[in-house]
């Protein structure tokens, strides 16, 4: 399996590839050593891919202090000259795309393809587009002629941000928050996921080169409980983006409490689809599979519970399980495969705990996990794979309709009235994100007007412009990140008003 990666690296690439990596924290623009380390697993080979740094409060400490040190002057540069710097690490990261590929993948699961297609190209164009972003924000101007006033605002960085990522996109969604944050003008502190750290650890290898200067961008590696815990409840860091759990969240909410931080949540999903019976079914099949399977299902905007307009249905299902069969869960390097290994066997054997949970309750699978068996090479026998399941007659009540999975499963259901589809559709806690499918122009806007969602796609999916905002209603999280969004969350304002 390692050679078959090496093999496609140069020599010194495959000399990286072929040793279990040591990460080291980034501080103050240096790479400095951690006495403790955690394993961090190759889930394709079921083998230990790297030592992560299992940071705690004083390396946390070292990060915020050099951030707090690096603020005032990064602060002080215009929006253009810090543009340019955020231009370069783009650049950087895509020279190197083929190797942050080959990292993400194994130290992730996913497929050498996805990473290569949607992970790196994303992170290197989250510095692109939120460089060009800064420069076109403008703040407001209030007249008040009777009392002889004129009221502005204005707008500033906050001072040192707290990051936290989570392990399914990993630099995707790192870069998602680094990137706006220091176009801002502020200064931050990553922790990402301590199974997934390699490519924010190559990405600071970058940034000297970048010319992103010392105590700009920090990098804590290790666990939520010590390393997370400590950022979050350090008393210099008053904002802290998280996105994760939901349960994490809470944790976050109340530890962040007592400085009444800033915070911006960006959590879990239970994603419907609606497909009524004007769908365009061919294309509904192909993009309701990619939906709810990519990624081995661990995008929090995954298709988690898929409704059908009854007359459809047995047709939907006939195709939707035979595109589900075609999507080749195998090999994350082999470009045939559709999906490789999910994240952790902790996490295979959640997903699997779901299905029996299913299958307990009368549910049918009716393909993948259980059903049909896969074919992995030698290399990949002890790795955490599942194929695309499929499975029909859950209720809706039950905790695997209710509750987020994030795996490559799907529940089809059918459904007579277009009321009863938006009420079953938004008869979850969470509210991250929604699909509709109909050639109706006045369903659809209807529907989607009407579903608990952050973010409705009709006749389409993922399809994202990064101008508007991202974030979920109801327990899929709290505020929006994106274009102006994620302006105003990495800036206080002020207004101010002068008597002339
Ligand atoms: O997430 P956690 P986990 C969902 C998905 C998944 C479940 C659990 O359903 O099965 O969450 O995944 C850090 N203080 N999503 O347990 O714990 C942690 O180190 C500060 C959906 O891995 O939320 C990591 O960097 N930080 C999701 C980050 O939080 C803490 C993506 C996310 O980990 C912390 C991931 C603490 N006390 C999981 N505890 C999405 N919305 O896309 C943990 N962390």
């Amino acid at each position: 399996h390692v050679r078959m990666h090496a093999e496609q690296a140069t020599m010194a690439q495959a000399a990286e590839l072929l040793t279990p990596l040591v990460l080291q924290n980034y501080i103050g623009g240096e790479f400095v050593p951690c006495s403790r380390h955690i394993d961090s697993y190759d889930p394709s080979a079921g083998e230990v891919y790297c030592h992560v740094p299992d940071s705690g409060q004083d390396e946390v400490e070292l990060a915020v202090n050099a951030a707090k040190e690096a603020f005032p002057l990064w602060a002080s540069r215009s929006p253009a000259d810090r543009a340019r710097v955020l231009y370069k690490l783009a650049d950087l990261i895509e020279a190197h795309l083929e190797e942050f590929a080959q990292a993400e993948s194994r130290d992730q699961g996913k497929t050498v393809k996805f990473a290569r297609t949607v992970d790196i190209p994303r992170a290197a164009y989250n510095f692109r587009f939120f460089a060009s972003s800064i420069l076109h924000h403008t703040t407001e101007c209030s007249q008040m002629a009777h009392v002889g006033c004129v009221s502005y605002t204005v707008r500033c960085p906050v001072g040192v941000a707290g990051l936290i990522s989570p392990w399914n996109l990993p630099l995707y969604l790192l870069t998602w928050k680094i990137a706006p944050a220091i176009a801002a003008g502020n200064t931050v502190v990553a922790k990402p996921s301590e199974m997934t750290s390699v490519t924010a650890w190559m990405m600071c290898k970058l940034l000297k080169e970048a010319d992103v200067p010392p105590g700009v961008v920090n990098v804590v590696f290790g666990t939520g409980p010590r390393a997370g815990d400590a950022l979050v409840s350090h008393p210099e860091v008053p904002l802290i983006s998280f996105t994760g759990s939901t349960a994490t969240a809470r944790l976050i909410t109340e530890r962040s409490a007592p400085y009444c931080k800033k915070l911006s949540l960006e959590l879990g999903g239970k994603n419907p689809a609606i497909v009524f019976k004007d769908a365009d079914l061919e294309e509904c099949v192909a993009t309701t599979v990619r939906s709810s399977f990519s990624n081995q299902g661990e995008i929090c905007l995954c298709t988690s519970r898929v409704f059908v307009e009854r007359s459809l249905y047995p047709e939907f299902l006939r195709k939707f399980v035979a595109a589900a069969r075609l999507w080749k869960t195998g090999c994350p390097s082999d470009l045939s495969s559709s999906n490789g290994a999910l994240i952790s066997k902790e996490h295979l054997e959640k997903v699997r705990s779901y299905i029996k949970l299913a299958l307990s309750e009368g549910a049918v699978v009716h393909c993948g996990e259980g059903v049909d068996q896969l074919t992995l090479p030698q290399h990949n026998k002890n790795g955490y794979f599942m194929a695309a399941t499929v499975i029909t007659g859950a209720a809706d009540e039950s905790r695997c309709m209710q509750e987020e999975i994030f795996g490559p499963v799907a529940f089809v259901t059918p459904f007579d009235s277009e009321e009863e589809a938006v009420r079953r559709a938004n008869g979850v806690r969470y509210g991250l994100s929604a699909v509709v499918w109909s050639r109706d122009v006045g369903r659809v806007h209807r529907v989607a007007q009407q579903l608990q969602a952050g973010l409705v796609w009709t006749n389409c999916w993922l399809v994202r412009d990064l101008n508007l905002p991202f974030g979920g209603m109801k327990s899929s999280g709290v505020g929006r990140e994106g274009g102006r969004d994620s302006y105003h969350f990495f800036t206080e304002v002020k207004t101010i008003t002068v008597k002339h």
